[in-house]
């Protein structure tokens, strides 16, 4: 270290292990769970597989078919759809129409209600519109059922249960050019159509399954952990599964579900084996009961300045205060790998070199501090060593628990570690691993959601543009948009989703960002007398331009880490990928552009006819 400069050494402190021995290790772990059939190793939830993603909580609901018209749709009723509808009011649209697949508005926080849900950015944060429905979560994390009724209040204050159709499958799209409007398909037979359509049917909404040979021939119960079954498990999202007593429960996924589901399922099942193919990386929680002195002293606005300072310090944007102050805000020390926050603190602009030896230190420092805990907690050696994770923080999304190791002190957890491989086999009495079947009543799929498939497969539905073109085939080699959100060829039809944007921790941040900007562009096109807006060819070109050579995807760092979700499973070349077409400004260069762009009225990019 002799040729680094000692104020940076002071900013990263002793560096008391050996940072080559744990790139070895991490390179060894990574190649251990390299597989050929990369994404194509899950199994799609559909035919056979459907039933794992019917609505357990919805009553029947008979309609008849609508053809009716609507000036705009809305895809999908969760976070974003919300929103877009919220910000649509707020700029005077009346006549909006959510169609949402669940039997109620809430997206994510509708399906997913397993025991121990909960927000991992901060509740303060995340749960959008705190202070426009005036309302204030319990806990700085909060529980699922907490934001899902925050969800609704949004929906009741802006009154978008009105004219919603729920329990709605989108089939397909088609734009008709000489009426200027789209046909909305669904599997009730409907063919509504709209002016405009906004596509916010989520980001990972479409639960997804291992592809592990026999998964279809298991005998005992089974579900994933999204369409939670409390009819067979007893309890509720407190816990109290009361079913499971008698029950030998198995578990596959340890990922934020996992995490979360795994410390309730351990105090209620008989036994439960937890079958891990990569440990979580889990940090510090520390959730506490929101203060009501300091809910009390907030001032008009609280809100979005936390939000906002919130997405600086998680940036490495240096602040003078770090008002969340948890284990995603720290993660912004070392995000960066320009570490621009330490280049205010030595005050010189930092060498590339400089800025990834401050990162890959920090990191390393605080997986150290994670497997440290994992010692600290966890009793039986081994159960330890197992649960330790050799990759860098951000090859997979940051974890934070403080119930998930304790779990495994308990005498009817047991840890069934696959070294990196998997479950070999489902029988129809319980899983394999290594030749030893384990017995299981109950099997849970904690397997998350499908990412890196083309948009219309997780979408369920194609859209037909201008002249027959289809988005499937458009889309096919990777998204063509202005802003993440137009594409050239489908007028009036706007995505909002994380695909050719920025990313940001909070992900309900991208979304009300989003929402600000449909509500704009719609009103600006109102504006002009318009009936139909789509970006110039030009504005494509160059946004595409702007993103591709840069994006994230093709960097060493995703390179160097474990398959995930993140890299596509290792497959960077994939152009469906999560991070495939991030935009290089990062979030809140990004999100100001757009911001900028809208305080310049002047729709720039976009042609309005
Ligand atoms: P994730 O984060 O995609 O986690 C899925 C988990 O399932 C992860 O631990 C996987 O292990 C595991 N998995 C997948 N296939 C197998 C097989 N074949 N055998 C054993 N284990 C397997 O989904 P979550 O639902 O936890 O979280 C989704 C997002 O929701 C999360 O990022 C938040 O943003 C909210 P792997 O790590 O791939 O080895």
């Amino acid at each position: 270290m002799a040729d680094i400069d000692p104020a940076i050494m002071e900013i990263v402190g002793e560096i008391d292990y050996d940072p080559d021995e744990l790139r070895k290790r991490y390179a060894y772990e990574r190649d251990v769970r390299l597989r050929p059939d990369k994404n194509q190793q899950y199994v799609e939830t559909k035919a056979e597989f459907s039933h794992y993603i019917d609505d357990p909580y919805a009553e029947p609901l008979e309609r008849d078919p609508l053809n009716d018209h609507t000036e705009v749709a809305i895809i999908g009723g969760g976070i974003g759809g919300l929103l877009i509808g919220a910000r649509l009011r707020q700029a005077g649209f009346d006549d909006i129409r959510i169609i949402e697949k669940g039997g109620d508005l809430g997206g994510v926080w509708y399906w997913n209600r397993y025991p121990g849900l909960r927000c991992d950015t901060e509740s303060y944060i995340y749960i959008p519109m705190i202070e426009e429905v005036d309302s204030m979560p319990t806990e700085k994390y909060s529980r699922g059922a907490e934001i899902q009724s925050n969800l609704l209040k949004i929906a009741r204050r802006f009154d978008l249960y009105k004219n919603a159709c729920l329990q709605t499958v989108v089939t397909g799209l088609e734009w008709d050019d000489a009426a200027s409007r789209w046909t909305i398909r669904t599997d009730r037979g409907d063919a509504m159509t709209a002016q405009y359509v906004v596509m916010a049917n989520g980001q990972l909404s479409k639960p997804k399954l291992p592809g592990i040979p026999g998964i279809d021939t298991f005998k005992g119960h089974t579900f994933h952990t999204s369409r939670w079954d409390y009819d067979y498990t007893g309890g509720d999202y407190l816990g109290n599964l009361t079913r499971l007593q008698d029950k030998n429960v198995g578990v596959i996924g340890t990922g934020a579900t996992g995490v979360q589901a795994i410390p309730e399922l351990a105090k209620w099942a008989k036994q439960l084996n937890v079958f891990q193919r990569t440990p979580a990386a889990v940090d510090v929680r520390a959730n506490r009961p929101t203060d009501p002195q300091w809910a009390s002293s907030l001032e008009p606005g609280w809100q979005d300045r936390r939000s906002d300072n919130f997405n600086k310090v998680s940036s490495g944007i240096m602040q003078d205060e770090d008002l969340v102050s948890d284990g995603f805000s720290e993660l912004g020390r070392f995000a960066d790998p320009t570490a621009s926050w330490v280049a205010a603190v030595i005050g010189r602009e930092l060498t590339p070199e400089e800025g990834a030896f401050i990162s890959q230190t920090l990191d390393d420092k605080k997986m150290n501090e994670i497997r440290a805990r994992i010692d600290a907690t966890v009793t039986d050696k081994a159960t330890a060593e197992a649960l330790k994770p050799w990759h860098r923080r951000y090859c997979k999304r940051p974890l934070f628990s403080d119930e998930y190791l304790p779990a495994f002190n308990r005498p009817n957890v047991r840890l069934v570690d696959t070294a990196g491989k998997g479950v070999q086999r489902i029988t129809e009495t319980g899983a394999v691993v290594d030749g030893v079947e384990y017995p299981l009543d109950c099997l849970i799929f904690a397997t998350g959601f499908e990412v890196g498939t083309e948009f219309t497969r997780r979408a369920g539905y194609d859209v037909v543009g201008r002249d027959g073109i289809e988005l499937r085939q458009y889309w096919k080699d990777g998204m063509k948009t202005f802003q993440g959100m137009f594409t050239r060829g489908f007028p009036n039809c706007i995505l909002v989703n994380f695909g050719q944007n920025a990313a940001a921790n909070s992900f309900s941040f991208i979304l009300d960002e989003q929402a600000k900007h449909v509500a704009h562009t719609l009103s600006e096109v109102r504006k002009r007398g318009g009936t139909t807006v789509e970006p110039s060819q030009q504005a494509v070109d160059d946004y595409v331009a702007e993103i591709k050579p840069l994006s994230f995807s093709q960097s060493a760092f995703w390179e160097q880490c474990t398959p995930s979700y993140f890299n596509g499973e290792g497959a960077n070349e994939n152009p469906h990928g999560f991070f495939a077409n991030v935009h290089p400004a990062g979030g809140v260069a990004f999100y100001g552009m757009l911001a900028e762009w809208r305080n310049a009225a002047n729709l720039d990019g976009l042609e309005v006819r």
